[in-house]
């Protein structure tokens, strides 16, 4: 491999020079031929004056968050708030307008899984993590099941597209685990994987970390970073980019969601036939902020625009404030991450300006290598920044919002802790599937024997239909069932 010519070296040093970054070069001079290649090919791939402007931007957006008063901030209009809570009738209605844009080859589904999931404590991408589920599958796995079940369930006549984006740490094992498990049973063509962006990890003012002597510390960019990816070619021998997939697909619809909640209905046709007959643009699933107290942001309005509020930006009256005539909260709307797009919405979004959506800080404890000792520093504490854009800060430029409340039990369980946490870790998430599950066996009729533990595939039930055949069961046996006759098998 050649490596650069001493003028494009030197045109790129005046590039990083220019922008107060050519502190990336200190080790050049000592790298092998094939490491210099390596950090001229990175440091051409980024535009270090870009850097710069989204750091300014991020600190100004944090001063301004720190000084906006939670006057401007509203509950959301009920006129655009339906719920499927003890409302079976309405969700049934919703449920067959959804089902019929998946039978007609409308819906797709979109996955965000570019995060790294450092709290898990895990190295692997989340969606490979197994919970511990009797049957051991993982969150991909009962993903895909899901999307499976959901195209026999609809008749649909052509497969659910699914894309998941990925991000430079995750796309490729995240690739290779779909390979290695012949993608759970799906068509390898209805699965697209894509990437979302990178931005350098800085210090506290600004200055770009090298990880090692030859290579700049990067993050990805957050899960805003979608819209800019949905543009961006699959691969680098392909034009084709998830838009232009979506189009040929003649995809109207899409379902996205996080990776990390195993309880997800993956393209949740409630949803879908929700924002559907509201004919709205984007919509939210929400589940109820369960005290004031809770420490999730709500979807509310701020200046009379959607947008999510994090729980310290509304003061403790404001969060205990009770809807007139009612016990419920009035900023209970609590977000999950779990979004309805038209086509024709991200197609305009993705096109935005990068400046139009805010670049967050979040303050990490960020390795890197120190440039006088050359020595690798691994803080105990957060020494510097990365820069992310969220996925909900589409919100305010929305036309026609529609917010839908799930039940949390049903639809909610996200995995965030390392195990032996006791919130939000591998046990509640394996705690909550199985009681959702041995809820919809006792709803259909069947017993189960106290200690018995059940796992349903998502092959034999999306979300508690098809179960007539268990009527009357004693289930006796604990097991992970694929079908109604596995299932009859634990019963007495
Ligand atoms: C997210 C939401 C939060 C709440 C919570 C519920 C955002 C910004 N925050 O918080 O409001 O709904 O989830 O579980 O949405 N991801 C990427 N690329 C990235 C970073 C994250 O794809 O660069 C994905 C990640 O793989 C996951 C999802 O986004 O599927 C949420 O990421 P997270 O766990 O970092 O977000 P969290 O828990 O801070």
């Amino acid at each position: 491999m050649s490596g650069p010519s001493s003028s494009e070296l030197d045109a790129l040093r005046k590039t990083w020079q220019a922008a107060g970054q050519d502190h990336v070069f200190t080790f050049y001079d000592q790298l092998s031929a094939l490491e210099q290649r390596s950090l001229f090919d990175q440091l051409v791939s980024i535009n270090p004056s870009r850097v710069n402007s989204i750091h300014s931007a991020a600190l100004q957006a944090e001063k301004d968050a720190t000084a906006s008063t939670s006057d401007d901030i509203s509950p959301p209009p009920a006129d655009c708030v339906g719920t499927v809570i003890n409302q079976p009738q309405q969700a049934q209605e919703w449920n067959e307008i959804g089902l019929k844009s998946i039978r007609e080859g409308k819906a797709g589904v979109l996955l965000m899984a570019g995060g790294q999931g450092t709290r898990l404590g895990s190295s692997a991408p989340k969606g490979c993590y197994d919970i511990g589920l009797p049957s051991h599958k993982s969150l991909f796995q009962l993903q895909a099941e899901r999307i499976k079940r959901l195209e026999v369930v609809a008749g649909a006549k052509q497969s659910i597209p699914w894309y998941i984006m990925t991000s430079g740490p995750t796309r490729k094992p995240t690739e290779d685990f779909f390979r290695q498990n012949k993608y759970f049973g799906l068509e390898e063509e209805q699965i697209i994987f894509f990437e979302q962006g990178v931005l350098p990890c800085l210090t506290d003012d600004g200055k770009i970390f090298l990880d090692t002597p030859s290579s700049v510390a990067v993050a990805p960019d957050g899960n805003g970073g979608l819209y800019a990816a949905l543009k961006t070619p699959l691969s680098s021998s392909s034009d084709r980019t998830v838009l232009s997939d979506l189009s040929s697909r003649n995809i109207s619809y899409l379902h996205a969601y996080c990776v990390d909640n195993c309880l997800v209905r993956v393209a949740d046709p409630v949803f879908l036939g929700y924002c559907i007959s509201r004919g709205s643009d984007c919509g939210a699933k929400v589940v109820k902020k369960t005290i004031p107290t809770e420490s999730v942001g709500v979807v509310a309005q701020r200046q009379g625009k959607f947008s999510v509020v994090e729980y310290s930006e509304i003061s403790k009256e404001m969060a205990e404030r009770t809807e007139s005539g009612g016990d419920d909260l009035a900023f209970r709307a609590a977000n999950i991450a779990n979004h309805f797009y038209t086509r024709e919405f991200l197609e305009e979004v993705a096109n935005y300006d990068e400046s139009k959506m805010p670049f967050h800080i979040a303050r990490k404890k960020i390795p890197h290598v120190d440039l006088k000792s050359k020595e690798t520093v691994k803080p105990s504490k957060p020494n510097g920044m990365k820069l992310e854009q969220f996925v909900f800060d589409v919100f305010p430029f929305v036309k026609s919002f529609a917010l839908l409340e799930a039940e949390r039990k049903e639809e909610f369980s996200p995995l965030k802790n390392a195990p032996g946490t006791g919130s939000d870790d591998p046990e509640t998430s394996r705690r909550d599937l199985l009681e959702e599950q041995k809820k919809w066996l006792e709803n259909a009729g069947a017993q189960i024997e106290s200690g018995v533990e059940v796992e349903l595939s998502p092959l034999v039930s999306y979300a508690g239909e098809g179960l007539e055949g268990v009527k009357g069961l004693k289930l006796v046996k604990s097991g992970v069932a694929e079908s109604i006759e596995e299932l009859k098998k634990l019963a007495a």
